[in-house]
């Protein structure tokens, strides 16, 4: 059937194939991918991204009632599409643990998951870190701590004079659970010299990833798109993922971060139009196929962007939020507040014709 649809769209032979051997299941290549960013229109990737999710997910898109904690905004490095560093902002801020254990006492009881991540604080170590997870656990034994990016990881490990596997060890029995998907940036060399140049290297990111997938910490991978780099980039940074995801299984979603332009220094780029992140979603979806979840992380899209794009591959709405992040407000984000209570959640999957359930950390079905 939707073999027969494809006949009907007005586009290559190329890329009829590319699509139909995607249906079949069939792995697409690095080239392949890049063919269909260049010539493949937005209609025809949709379809076939939509189909490849419903194979895997059936019409249901999850949502998790989260909130963030964001210890500091002081940070050692120097990216330059950063707009949420004391650097940038020019107003430093820093909270202690009894600052940040109070607003974990505050949360509400079916809050599931606590995502924690800031600057890379050059007075914070791996013991500072350690005691909050332990304190955070005594208060909600529950709750899915996945905390800290890899370049936060990084540079407490090594302050620590550990290695990787020591360090996590150490973390996860504090109480870590996962690992987010921030600080991935893009895994191209050459592109992170330009965007994030004293930050820690892509065979780093990738090498602390799969260490925490092999002592039992799953996480999530990003993408930093719309900036300097070019589609090969973005396809190559999706195979990197591929191929570590073929080596462990431990990555949870994949999460492309739209690059939003304001108050940073590459303010004079242009953001990338609703079609070009439409366009995005699904050819991570076709070319991502071992990947379950493609998630959608509306205070970073705005709520129509990620409604459009559960019609483009995407299953995993992240999340109640609750107002409590600022990395995508100070880049010039629409929801200066951001926060959806269930009810708008369920209405806006529901409007795009998909089934909401509600998940907690660790991708079960709340019931
Ligand atoms: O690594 C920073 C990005 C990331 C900008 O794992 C920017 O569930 C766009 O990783 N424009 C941190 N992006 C956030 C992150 C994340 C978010 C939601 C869910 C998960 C998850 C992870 O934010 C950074 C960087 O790539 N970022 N500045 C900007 N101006
Ligand atoms: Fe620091 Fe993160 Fe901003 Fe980079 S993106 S400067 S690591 S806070």
């Amino acid at each position: 059937m939707t073999k027969n649809i494809i006949n009907l769209l007005n586009i290559t032979s190329t890329i009829k194939e590319i699509g139909v051997k995607s249906l079949e299941g069939k792995r697409i290549s690095v080239e392949e991918a890049v063919l269909l960013f260049e010539e493949a229109n937005l209609s025809f990737l949709g379809m076939l991204a939509d189909a490849i999710c419903r194979a895997k997910n059936g019409t249901r898109v999850c949502y998790i009632r989260n909130s963030h904690i964001e210890p500091t905004n002081i940070c050692i490095h120097h990216c330059r599409f950063c707009s949420y560093s004391a650097r940038q902002t020019g107003n430093a801020w820093e909270s202690d643990h009894d600052e940040m254990l109070k607003q974990v006492s505050s949360l509400e009881l079916n809050i599931r998951e606590l995502h924690i991540t800031g600057g890379v604080h050059p007075g914070r170590d791996l013991n500072y870190y350690g005691e909050l997870l332990k304190k955070i656990k005594e208060i909600r034994p529950d709750i899915h701590v996945k905390a800290f990016s890899a370049i936060e990881i990084d540079y407490m490990i090594k302050k620590a004079g550990l290695s990787y596997i020591e360090g996590l060890t150490f973390l996860k029995g504090c109480g870590l659970d996962a690992i987010p998907g921030g600080g991935a940036e893009i895994f191209d060399e050459e592109i992170r010299k330009q965007i994030c140049d004293d930050k820690t290297s892509s065979s780093n990111w990738l090498l602390i990833h799969e260490i925490a997938h092999n002592i039992g910490l799953s996480s999530n991978a990003t993408m930093l798109y719309g900036h300097l780099e070019t589609y090969e980039h973005r396809v190559d940074h999706m195979n990197r993922l591929r191929a570590l995801q073929d080596k462990t299984g431990g990555f949870n979603a994949f999460i492309p971060l739209k690059f939003k332009n304001q108050n940073n220094e590459f303010s004079y780029l242009k953001e990338t139009t609703i079609i070009e992140d439409l366009k995005n979603f699904a050819i991570s979806r076709i070319f991502l196929d071992n990947f379950t979840h493609i998630k959608s992380y509306w205070p970073a899209l705005g709520r129509n962007i990620a409604q459009l794009s559960l019609s483009f591959g995407v299953d995993d709405l992240d999340g109640t939020i609750n107002d409590s992040t600022k990395i995508y407000s100070l880049a010039g984000a629409e929801d200066q507040n951001p926060s959806m209570n269930e009810s708008e959640m369920c209405e806006l999957i529901t409007q795009a014709g998909k089934i909401p359930y509600e998940r907690d950390g660790a991708y079960n079905e709340i019931s």
